[in-house]
């Protein structure tokens, strides 16, 4: 049964570079095969649930503007039509993946009970699209920051019953996404942080937040769930503060906690910004520190200094990204998932397509140009001659050896460093020449 919401739009199609139909691919070709791979297995693109259908259109100054056909989101009849709605759009995009938090999916109960029935009802009828061919689940995550009760932190908040609320919530979701064959488990913690230091005990939360992360992992064990468990870093908003702030306090983190090896890193472009970084410096981050897991695509408004979530439309930012990943051997279970929403003015089925569309269309124009520059090798040539002196004997015995080894060849005058240039803009005019 078709729900008539997208009536009078066909499936996207690739047509090339040179289309002018705004609602056709010009440069991502899912069967297009790079270095061995259709091009859609590289990718990996998955819709946000929340974004796309749950999303009313509100903002902190004004109510909603969408006014769905599945509005308001408290009845189980329109959970299906929404859900119904979704898969079309999957289907049209030919989006191979998807991902959701339960409160996206689902009508609130009055119970816990009552919320997980719910759940469980919706989760079996993804199921059902899902046999019938349906795109796959990249991840599955827990709202924990939109109900009051989550106010002060779902594992940290001050109150032992909405850790227990928080570890009810997490297992369900953690049931489900195994069920439906999910690739991977998200966390990210919206209220695990601070609003102010004066009534906050930091300490005694971060260790609660790494029993709640340890108790995940030991669950996922128990079940048996072959995905990965990530974070997702951000630094603020909601919470005027959270500990997941980056990549490098989130990998400290699970280091403390005895979780590097079991938590990898879900790196989103907006949040990076927010946190004062690129996109490309979380994701180099985390394949150094080996946590690199799979990527949250939006952009923010650079001059609103906050979380826009908008769909990405720079190609260059997005080409130094997957150059990063592609460096690091690409995806293995994680994917592209546009965490991006529709400004709330654009109100048209249309817009919500054209969205993807052109999403996904910056993303294929960044992954080949960042193909392009893996296959040319200029960059990675560029490093190994900037650190060829380390490939000396010398070096390498320095490293296995002490400070005073070290400093006895300057003292005897063997060493007398030669400052090279560091070549920035000549890189700089090598990227340009791929995108
Ligand atoms: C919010 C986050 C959120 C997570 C999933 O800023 O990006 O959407 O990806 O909870
Ligand atoms: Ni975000
Ligand atoms: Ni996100």
């Amino acid at each position: 049964m078709n729900t008539g919401f997208f009536d009078g739009i066909s499936p996207v199609r690739y047509e090339g570079p040179d289309s002018t139909n705004p609602l056709a691919f010009r440069h991502y070709n899912p069967d297009e095969v790079i270095m061995g791979k259709r091009m859609e297995e590289h990718l990996r693109f998955a819709v946000a649930y929340w974004h796309s259908l749950a999303w009313e259109g509100g903002d902190p100054f004004g109510g909603h503007t969408f006014e769905r056909p599945w509005h308001p989101q408290n009845d189980m009849g329109r959970a299906k039509l929404k859900a119904d709605v979704a898969f079309e759009m999957f289907a049209l995009l030919g989006q191979p993946f998807y991902c959701w938090h339960d409160a996206d999916i689902r009508p609130e109960g009055a119970t816990f009970a009552e919320s997980q029935r719910n759940f469980e009802e919706i989760i079996d009828y993804f199921a059902g699209k899902m046999d019938a061919g349906g795109p796959r689940l990249l991840w599955g995550t827990a709202n924990m920051f939109s109900h009051r009760r989550f106010m002060s932190g779902a594992a940290t908040n001050p109150d032992p019953d909405v850790f227990a609320w928080a570890a009810a919530t997490v297992k369900n979701c953690m049931d489900a996404t195994q069920k439906l064959g999910g690739e991977n488990y998200v966390l990210w913690g919206g209220r695990e942080g601070y609003e102010t230091l004066l009534n906050t005990d930091m300490g005694r939360e971060l260790d609660h937040m790494g029993r709640f992360l340890n108790m995940v992992v030991e669950y996922k064990h128990k079940i048996g769930f072959k995905g990965q468990i990530m974070v997702e870093p951000k630094p603020q908003e909601p919470s005027k503060h959270q500990y997941d702030y980056d990549a490098a306090t989130c990998y400290g983190f699970l280091q403390k906690y005895g979780l590097e090896g079991e938590v990898t890193l879900n790196l989103e472009q907006g949040h990076a910004i927010l946190a004062g970084h690129s996109f490309e410096h979380e994701i180099a981050t985390a394949t150094s520190l080996g946590v690199f897991g799979s990527i949250d695509m939006n952009r923010n408004d650079y001059q609103s200094g906050w979380d826009t979530d908008q769909f990405p439309n720079n190609v260059p930012e997005v080409a130094l990204a997957y150059y990063h990943i592609l460096n690091a051997g690409g995806f293995t279970r994680g994917g592209t998932n546009f965490d991006a929403k529709l400004r709330r003015q654009s109100l048209d089925p249309q817009d919500l397509i054209a969205a993807h569309v052109g999403g996904m269309d910056v993303c294929a124009r960044g992954f080949k140009a960042a193909v392009a520059m893996v296959a040319d090798g200029g960059l990675q040539a560029a490093l190994e001659t900037r650190y060829c002196g380390w490939d000396t004997p010398e070096a390498r015995t320095m490293l296995g050896g002490s400070l005073e080894q070290a400093a006895a060849r300057v003292v005897s005058g063997d060493v007398d460093p030669q400052p090279r240039s560091g070549r920035q803009e000549m890189l700089e005019n090598y990227v340009n020449r791929f995108v």
